[in-house]
């Protein structure tokens, strides 16, 4: 047995510590005496790689000669988070890895934190596709991740006088141990150009596309370890460069400059993330981007197809393709093109094998966040699509025309080319009519897809439409995140429930038994101190871990309304002021979260939150019993320290905005309540945890239209509640701003005459809510079984749960399991 027993991939102690040694000596070329930090994680890494390598290309190669039907997830965004601690726990080594570093008198903590994390997304969708592929990994479904391989991430966010200031996101300055670059699978991307018409030798008819400038996308792979499982999946993402002939051309009629510029612009791609959510700019490299790595992905795939003499013709057979939202939806043009111009398939056996191949997932609602390409833009990057499109939509309206006879409103609804004014491409419209399934990320939102969004299609399509609620993966977010969590709970029934999250319902019981809940106070209490601890580094703010800790956490946005929460914290100041003597638990309110560097109104709410916060903070009146955080840099590696320390989770977007958000369910699973307004995944977590240890406040989704519809009026509310008077005068005073009346009068002018995610309609209810849970809290034996109960019916929020849906509903993708070479 070759590699079973070998020095590489042996799972002994003494193994895996004589690797460690040794790669630290032939890979860093160090000994312990001159290695650094960054050394020893790498010889770490290496380490653990090597072990990961064993299951790869057993997985590989029994995929290879199984010919087994694959799923591949096409994402712009995959939020990965740090590797190393995460594989340690799914390849079941955590405890002894940690043994062997300290053994050698390292710090286990600090290596692991030496990690720079792939934050190669923005927020929810971007992470949604991590947890989905660690899922797909556990359940041994064959799969791919396919997306791009970002020089830069997601920008680094620094608190400078209460304001956010980004640095360039720079992950890979020391080394990335976990990808392997492929160039012997490099793909060649065409770009702009021309079409021009041609006779075949056969007499047809054909359209041959000239184009501008071909880039190059090199494959780099990263083992996707499921928990305990043999299987090693794949996340392959693609980074751009000029391919070596065509600069050499230019070089070659001595354009030194010219050449070197051609590299530059191909080197360009796959540079940097859009650090944009939910608002689209209609830039041109977004829009290369997007077709780069949707053609190499496509073409990777003709590539696997071939070489496991597969005909064509079951292209749908052997992928099932999902589209993370719209953004790689280009897919369905550039695979109908890939089979007519250069594999001569027929348009009607095209058309068929598309369908068949891909489903659509949407994940927002917001109207700006829908993406439309202007059609000179599109043209003018790719003419050949433009054409393959229009011909599917001359196709398509044929088809709408006969259902409803006479409707030209609704065609024009229908149409994937906006016409009213500028033209643009509707790229959700291209996903709907190129897929077999549809699906929204919570039961609330899809149902809005069929009312609102996607009402058209839904009438014309009803059998497309389904429901996936999303989930999370219970490895990252609570093993490896919540350690001292899991051990109490696997301490009571074993493990079974890391695979079957279901299984935590065993523990109701418990909730009624004080010592237990003494136990699972003491835990919340710990992590609630090393979160304590890590707040003064990174701010020079002491707040004490008695206070309840109330976080909102994600990305900054209007419609998520971090504006609300301050308002509230805002009316409890006063109150604390003119009444000393309240009765109310101090607490401490956490933020955390990025604006897109474009969006000035949400860097004002970061510079609202650290202002109230100054203020607040120093107060002698208040006596710590209120503090305001603003945490910087919310990210996943941030994230993981924030949900097993929280004791209140806030959920309050306006009802019928927030898709299905995902960090709500993170924060329930690791025993926090939430205090929520009915929207998203909110609705399925409060009807799973029980409305009794759920906080509800504000108007339902149909409530905020019919409000909408009757004439909504900001200012009344304004008038007629002196508490929110009095929290909005202080602001317009400048109480919060050293007497600057000005810098949050664009805020407060807004919300008083336009409000248009209803802060002031829900803002009653709201401080009422916080009022009950500021009660709650002082009961501390009640507080906790909510807790506890929160926790262990949180099972259904499982990703694991989310893929084998997917799995049975739309990809028909069954498990394979792997046996170990050698
Ligand atoms: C078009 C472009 C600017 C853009 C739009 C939207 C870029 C990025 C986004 C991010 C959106 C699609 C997103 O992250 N949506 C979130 O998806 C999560 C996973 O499904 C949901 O939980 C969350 O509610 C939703 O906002």
């Amino acid at each position: 047995a070759p590699y079973r027993e070998h020095n590489r991939t042996s799972l002994t102690k003494e193994k895996l510590k004589q690797g460690f040694l040794d790669n630290l000596y032939f890979i860093q070329g160090k000994f312990p005496t001159l290695a650094s930090r960054n050394d020893y994680y790498l010889a770490l890494a290496y380490t653990i790689r090597d072990r990961m390598l064993h299951r790869w290309i057993s997985t590989a190669t029994n995929y290879y000669e199984s010919g087994a039907r694959t799923v591949c997830y096409l994402s712009a965004e995959f939020l990965m988070g740090p590797h190393l601690g995460n594989n340690l726990v799914n390849m079941g080594i955590f405890g002894m890895v940690k043994e062997v570093v300290e053994e050698l008198g390292l710090n286990f903590e600090e290596l692991l934190a030496q990690e720079e994390e792939p934050g190669l997304g923005n927020g929810g969708l971007g992470r949604l596709a991590a947890c989905f592929i660690d899922s797909l990994a556990t359940l041994e479904i064959p799969a791919l991740g396919y997306g791009i391989r970002y020089e830069f991430g997601i920008f680094e966010q620094t608190i400078v006088d209460g304001w956010q200031m980004e640095k360039t996101d720079k992950w890979l300055r020391n080394g990335n141990p976990w990808e392997v670059p492929r160039p012997e699978w490099a793909q060649e991307v065409r770009l702009g150009g021309h079409t021009e018409q041609y006779t075949d030798e056969n007499g047809r008819l054909r359209v041959r596309w000239v184009p501008a400038k071909i880039v190059l996308g090199i494959p780099y792979d990263t083992p996707i370890l499921g928990y305990r499982t043999n299987t090693a999946n794949t996340l392959r993402l693609w980074k751009s460069e000029a391919p070596e002939s065509f600069d050499f051309e230019v070089f070659n009629r001595g354009d030194y400059y010219g050449a070197v510029d051609q590299k530059v612009t191909s080197e360009n791609i796959s540079k940097v993330l859009y650090p944009n959510d939910e608002q689209l700019s209609g830039k041109q490299l977004r829009l290369e981007q997007q077709y780069f790595f949707v053609s190499c992905s496509l073409r990777d795939m003709l590539r696997v197809l071939a070489i496991q003499n597969i005909p064509l013709s079951r292209f749908h057979e052997k992928f099932a393709v999902q589209l993370n939202d719209t953004h790689p939806a280009i897919a369905v043009a550039e695979l109908m093109r890939l089979l007519l111009d250069e594999y001569l398939v027929d348009w009607d056996d095209a058309w068929e094998i598309t369908q068949r191949t891909f489903a659509y997932t949407n994940h927002t609602l917001l109207p700006e966040a829908l993406e439309q390409w202007p059609l000179p833009l599109f043209a003018s990057v790719l003419p050949r699509h433009l054409e393959i499109i229009f011909e599917i939509n001359s196709r398509f309206l044929d088809e709408v025309r006969i259902k409803f006879l006479g409707d030209e409103a609704r065609l024009a609804r229908l149409s994937l080319i906006n016409e009213g004014g500028e033209r643009y491409v509707r790229m959700a419209h291209l996903a709907c009519v190129g897929s077999h399934a549809i699906n929204g990320v919570a039961e609330l939102h899809s149902e809005l897809l069929k009312q609102d969004v996607l009402k058209d299609f839904y009438e014309l399509w009803p059998e497309k439409f389904r429901n996936k609620t999303n989930g999370v993966t219970p490895r990252r977010w609570m093993i490896l995140s919540n350690p001292s969590l899991a051990s109490l709970v696997s301490d009571r029934i074993g493990n079974g429930w890391v695979r079957d999250l279901e299984q935590l319902r065993q523990l109701e019981p418990m909730a009624d038994d004080a010592d237990f809940r003494k136990e699972w106070w003491d835990v919340k209490r710990a992590n609630k101190v090393a979160f304590a601890q890590y707040i003064f580094k990174r701010t020079g703010i002491l707040v004490d871990p008695e206070s309840m800790f109330d976080f909102q956490v994600k990305r900054i946005h209007e419609y998520k309304r971090q504006h609300l929460n301050v308002l509230h914290i805002i009316s409890l100041y006063r109150r604390l002021k003119e009444n000393p003597n309240l009765e109310v638990p101090p607490r401490t309110f956490l933020f955390g979260g990025k604006a897109a560097p474009g969006y000035h109104t949400a860097k004002r709410m970061i510079k609202l939150i650290t202002s109230v916060g100054e203020v607040i903070n120093r107060d002698p009146d208040i006596r710590d019993r209120i503090k305001v955080v603003f945490v910087p840099n919310f990210n996943v590696t941030t994230g993981q320290k924030i949900y097993p320390a929280a004791d209140l989770s806030e959920q309050i977007s306006t009802a019928g905005k927030e898709a299905s958000g995902t960090g709500n369910m993170k924060f329930s699973m690791n025993g926090a309540l939430t205090i929520g307004t009915l929207d998203g995944a909110n609705v399925e977590i409060r009807e799973e945890v029980g409305a009794e240890n759920f906080f509800l406040f504000g108007l339902t989704a149909d409530e905020v239209y019919a409000l909408r519809a009757s004439g909504y009026h900001p200012y009344d509310y304004y008038n007629t509640n002196p508490h929110l008077k009095d929290v909005i005068d202080l602001l317009r005073g400048g109480s919060f701003s050293r007497g600057d009346a000005d810098l949050f009068r664009g805020l407060t002018d807004g919300l008083l005459h336009h409000d248009p995610y209803l802060l002031f309609a829900d803002f009653q209810s709201y401080v009422d809510c916080q009022e009950e849970v500021s009660r709650a809290y002082l009961d501390r034996d009640h507080w906790t079984r909510m807790s506890i109960l929160n926790a262990v019916r949180s099972g259904k929020f499982s990703s694991d749960r989310s893929i084998r849906q997917y799995c049975e509903d739309i990809w028909k993708a069954e498990p394979v399991p792997i046996t170990l070479l050698g």
